[in-house]
């Protein structure tokens, strides 16, 4: 895995995951509890002994510069590792940022080709999976392919939102779509029993789509990059190109837990997927193949007199007599006496506010970092730093499934209330 670069495509235009990614580079938006999306395929590279990393994004930000350098020391002993990010820089020659996928590494292809490196896998910054990467490279390397991508069974419902994939036998891809619809997305069916699944799997997921991952050998990679200078994009240009001009494109199957999270509806339902009990479909913990994040050394969390049920509670929490369910708590979480947290992903918070602060806080008319006393709430994101006030309600009494209230620091997105970062919710606001 020596002979292998990583580029993490750390996101676009940033307008599925808005608002969290209001503040921040979407690599840096807080994961269940104490990590960040950038984590995922950071440790999934480590643990297949990949160690030179990219990550590209937007824009830069201090927070996600910050996570990246106190996280991750790759360079020790005497290897090359590194994890460094690029941003999108308009400059004379480009004067535009990056407008996709393909056109954010073929602005960086420079440095790229600069490593002496055999093969580039190209990832996903928003996805929830664990994988052996290596085992992805080494089926590249077998197959003879120049082009391998990772495919996972969906089933009809989900197919139309994918780059699908018809393959022969053998996993080799015979013809590529990008997320087709009506007539074009039936013709992409295939034999998910001959790669593998078992007959009722099979009949359940009988399309194969793209996790948007990929290995490229060397030369393919630039060669489609200089040949398709108008492309930007892989799963839309690059892939069928590279295919009609008769290159080996192979699938590598993937059939385990997989998730993109990269909207908020599918961001909310990963996080509290995490406290299903007794076996969640994804656990953070396995001690062979951990998922790794900054270490912060704060204290265990104090549970005053909280009834807590199926939740995740991150370190340095203080829960007073309030009652939570089905809720995942982020590091430095405070929630007040007689609040009820239900359905909820609260980030925590990025410092704690001692009891001084507090106490003059409030008596200025200010509100505390936490939930405040006697609040509500339910089927909510709740950012990091937000100040909630005494008796708020937000349950999303009106139904409503999208709204944007920046001047009351929350939007509503599929249905689930967003409060944003370092967000003020008056006492008594009814949402
Ligand atoms: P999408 O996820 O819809 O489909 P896209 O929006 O291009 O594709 O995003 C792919 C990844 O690249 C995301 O992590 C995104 O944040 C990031 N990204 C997008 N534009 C970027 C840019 N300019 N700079 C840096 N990062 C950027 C893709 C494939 C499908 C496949 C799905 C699987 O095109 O074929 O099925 O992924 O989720
Ligand atoms: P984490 O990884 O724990 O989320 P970050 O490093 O992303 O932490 O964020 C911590 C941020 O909070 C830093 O920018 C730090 O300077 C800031 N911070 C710490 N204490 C305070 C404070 N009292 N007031 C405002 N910001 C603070």
């Amino acid at each position: 895995m020596k002979r292998v670069l990583a580029i993490i495509l750390g996101g676009g235009a940033g307008t599925r995951l808005y608002p969290l990614t209001k503040m921040r580079a979407k690599p840096a938006v807080p994961l269940a509890g104490k990590y960040r999306l950038i984590d995922i395929p950071i440790s999934n590279c480590i643990n297949s002994e990949i160690n030179k990393i990219y990550v590209l994004t937007q824009f830069n930000s201090a927070s996600l510069n910050r996570h990246l350098t106190m996280s991750y020391n790759l360079s020790a002993g005497f290897g090359q590792g590194f994890v460094e990010v690029l941003a999108a820089q308009q400059t004379p020659e480009s004067p535009s940022w990056f407008e996709g996928t393909a056109d954010a590494v073929r602005k960086y292809q420079g440095l790229f080709h600069e490593w002496d490196v055999d093969h580039y896998l190209i990832l996903s910054g928003d996805q929830l999976y664990r994988m052996d990467y290596s085992l992805f490279v080494q089926h590249h390397i077998d197959t003879g392919a120049q082009l391998t991508v990772g495919a996972l069974p969906v089933d009809p419902a989900q197919a139309e939102d994918f780059g699908l994939m018809r393959t022969s036998s053998d996993g080799r891809i015979q013809e590529f779509r990008e997320k087709p619809k009506g007539e074009a997305l039936e013709t992409m069916r295939v034999d998910t029993q001959a790669l593998g699944l078992s007959p009722e799997e099979a009949a359940k997921r009988p399309y194969l789509a793209s996790m948007g991952i990929y290995v490229f050998s060397r030369d393919t990679l630039f060669d489609l990059l200089s040949s398709n200078p108008s492309s930007t994009d892989f799963g839309k240009e690059i892939i069928p190109a590279s295919l009609a001009r008769g290159d080996r494109l192979q699938s590598f199957l993937f059939d385990d837990y997989w998730e993109d999270i990269g909207t908020i509806g599918a961001f909310y339902e990963a996080n509290l997927a995490l406290t299903d009990q007794p076996n969640p479909a994804f656990s953070f913990y396995d001690e062979k193949f951990p998922i790794y994040t900054r270490p912060r050394y704060l204290p265990p969390s104090k549970l005053q007199d909280a009834q807590v049920t199926a939740s995740i509670i991150g370190e340095g929490s203080l829960l007073k007599a309030c009652s939570i369910h089905h809720c995942v708590l982020g590091v430095r979480s405070r929630v007040e006496d007689e609040v009820v947290l239900q359905d909820t992903l609260v980030m925590g918070a990025d410092y704690f506010e001692s009891s001084e602060e507090r106490l003059l806080l409030r008596e200025r008319g200010g509100i505390p970092i936490g939930v405040g006393r006697g609040s509500t709430v339910k089927r909510a994101i709740i950012d990091k730093n937000v100040r909630i006030g005494d008796n708020v309600t937000i349950v999303n009494k009106d139904h409503v499934e999208e709204a944007d209230r920046p001047e009351l620091s929350f939007y509503i997105r599929n249905g689930i209330v967003v409060v944003v970062k370092n967000g003020t919710i008056a006492d008594g606001t009814v949402i």
